[in-house]
């Protein structure tokens, strides 16, 4: 294939002290995200989500093979059936199957097998990684590279996007999750990673007294 190149779209000059306020900015307002489990039924409009999904999508991908699809659902008959699936897999996991260990390692969350989120939030936003991809004209398979990774990177520019909207998010993976494939209709060459629960917080909400690591935490300065 041929290698064709387009100028790089012109962004306004920035100066290196201007990097450093956005910068800090951005961090600042990242900083405010908590990850929420009480959701208001306020309503989201899908436009929201749109945009949302829209900025997900720009992420980098491995051969910017783009392998995600994010199925949005607001249909209260489909996020009550997510709901008893998710249920039903998170009872066993709490019942034990997680281990003492992973058990002992969430204690301080306070997460147990109910999901109410996954109807009262209005949207449920099941993020899936196509593990290869298929031609839609010739029906051929194509490779796809650092499929997880691309798509964390697209997971987290969603939550980022969400967030900036005013929205509240919960990353929540019920294990296993292969009913979301099988209730959403999607096809064999697609694995659910995560749902990606999305609303307005209930203005009573309550979030685990936890904190972030320090930047001397989780970082390295060789200069
Ligand atoms: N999937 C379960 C358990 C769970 C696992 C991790 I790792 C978390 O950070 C939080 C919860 C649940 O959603 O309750």
């Amino acid at each position: 294939m041929k290698f064709r190149t387009i100028a790089l779209p012109k962004q306004p000059h920035t100066t290196p002290e201007q990097t450093i306020e956005r910068a800090r900015e951005f961090y600042l307002q990242m900083n405010q995200r908590r990850t929420v489990r009480d959701f208001s039924k306020r309503p989201v409009p899908g436009s929201t989500i749109k945009w949302a999904i829209s900025a997900a999508g720009t992420a980098p991908s491995g051969a910017n093979k783009q392998p995600w699809t994010f199925v949005a659902v607001s249909n209260p008959k489909i996020k009550k059936q997510i709901r008893i699936a998710a249920e039903k897999e998170e009872k066993n996991f709490y019942a034990g199957k997680a281990g003492k260990q992973w058990l002992k390692d969430l204690a301080h969350l306070g997460t147990d097998e109910h999901k109410p989120f996954l109807e009262t939030a209005p949207w449920l936003i099941v993020v899936f990684q196509q593990n290869y991809g298929i031609n839609e004209d010739t029906g051929e398979r194509s490779k796809h590279y650092y499929i997880q990774e691309s798509v964390g990177l697209a997971s987290g520019l969603l939550i980022a996007a969400l967030h900036k909207a005013g929205l509240s998010t919960l990353t929540h993976t019920p294990s296993p999750m292969g009913f979301l494939r099988d209730l959403l209709k999607r096809p064999k060459s697609e694995r659910a990673v995560m749902i990606v629960v999305a609303g307005f917080a209930d203005e009573n909400a309550q979030v685990p007294d936890i904190s972030r690591k320090p930047l001397d935490q989780i970082s390295v300065f060789i200069e």
